[in-house]
């Protein structure tokens, strides 16, 4: 399968992540080029000049890395007579392929379908004249069957997921029920977040350079020094999360809603620009995901790569206005973890959160 890759113009200081997006799923041969448009609310998303251009070429499906109507998709599909995918569509193809569990793949799932369905009706318009086809798959069934077909499997996976929730909710349940505080790792993809969770409880959860590695949030107790918590790696946030994803998916992090402690990974690596606009749309999506007001630690990862005269600690600090949470560390080195550490031990014993005050709200409790 060769794509062609479209970028919008406002992407064009992270095409190096848009392309390792798309990286996920196709490989370097398979992509045949790409390039940066201006994007405009057209018919068909781009230009004809545009579209003329791309007719020439040769691949099989075109990605482009912005968020398309469903009238736009199907148009430009028409134009081009090729597979049209949008960064949602992309996005969702990346977590199918990547969902370590039941309940992820179920996620997606739904959130695919909730996607697909306004343009497979739009698409029908068309199919009636027979200018699509397959487009979306659908060959095979024609339109109109297809999205009653689509229309089943949804209010199945629905059914399913929520026997699945249940049953998760049950066991976060329990796990609250031991009383111990949770500290939960959030941050972008590829920060280092399961790097971090392996680093502080000496597993090895799988770890890589490509978005999206973890898609199942992992719960580990943890013991150090007097403070006991459950740590809870997380799926990682995205530039230009589609609402459809936040609903769907990002409500497996109800965890985070519920956490006494937030450590927020970055990486310190990226520019500055990055790491502050990382740091500020995270603050962002935490809101949305209910965890605004709870105490956050900046972990800035990968320090390792950064050199001493780069001012990227300063900055932070700066735009956070204090110091005391931002803490550099590299959790492939091994570099100030225990700085960490202490710093989530101070946080919780504010929270009345040390074992011996455990024990004595017990006793206290008891009589
Ligand atoms: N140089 C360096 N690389 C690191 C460090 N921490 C993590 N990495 C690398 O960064 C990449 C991403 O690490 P992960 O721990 O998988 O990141 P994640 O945030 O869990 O990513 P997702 O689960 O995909 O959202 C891996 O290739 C790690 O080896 C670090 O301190 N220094
Ligand atoms: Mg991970």
């Amino acid at each position: 399968m060769r794509v062609y890759v479209v970028i919008p113009k406002k992407y064009s200081r992270f095409i190096d992540e848009e392309l390792a997006l798309v990286k996920t799923l196709y490989s370097d041969r398979d992509i045949v080029g790409y390039s940066v448009v201006k994007s405009q609310p057209r018919k068909a998303y781009l230009s004809s000049r545009r579209i003329e251009e791309l007719k020439k070429l040769e691949f099989d499906k075109l990605i482009v890395m912005d968020r398309l109507k469903p009238s736009q998709l199907v148009n430009l599909a028409r134009e081009i007579r090729r597979d049209v995918v949008d960064r949602v569509l992309l996005i969702l193809e990346v977590f199918a392929a990547h969902a370590g569990s039941r309940e992820a793949l179920l996620q997606i799932e739904l959130a695919k379908l909730k996607y697909t369905l306004p343009l497979v009706k739009e698409a029908i318009r068309y199919a009636k004249l027979g200018e699509l086809h397959g487009f979306l798959g659908a060959g095979r069934y024609g339109y109109e069957k297809y999205y009653l077909m689509l229309k089943k499997k949804e209010a199945r996976l629905r059914r399913e997921a929520e026997n699945l929730r249940l049953i998760r909710d049950v066991q976060r349940r329990a796990r609250r029920d031991l009383g111990l505080p949770h500290v939960i790792i959030v941050g972008y993809t590829c920060a280092g977040k399961t790097s971090l969770f392996n680093a502080i409880t000496n597993l090895s959860l799988p770890v890589g350079p490509e978005p999206f590695t973890t898609l199942t949030p992992k719960a580990y107790r943890v013991n150090y020094r007097d403070v006991s918590f459950i740590l809870v790696d997380t799926v990682g946030f995205i530039r230009d999360v589609p609402p459809e994803i936040i609903e769907a998916f990002y409500a497996t992090l109800e965890e985070v809603a519920e956490a006494d402690l937030i450590i927020n990974v970055v990486d310190a690596s990226k520019p500055i620009y990055s790491v502050l606009y990382e740091i500020a749309t995270g603050s962002e999506i935490l809101r949305k995901i209910g965890a605004h007001g709870k105490p956050v630690i900046y972990a800035l990862n990968k320090i390792d790569k950064v050199s001493p005269s780069t001012p990227v600690l300063e900055e932070v600090v700066k735009y956070i206005g204090s110091s005391d949470a931002v803490i550099p560390v590299s959790c492939t080195k091994g570099i100030n973890i225990n700085v960490l550490l202490e710093r989530v031990r101070l946080e919780l014993s504010k929270k009345g959160f040390l074992n011996e005050e455990n024990i004595r709200f017990k006793i206290w409790s008891q009589a």
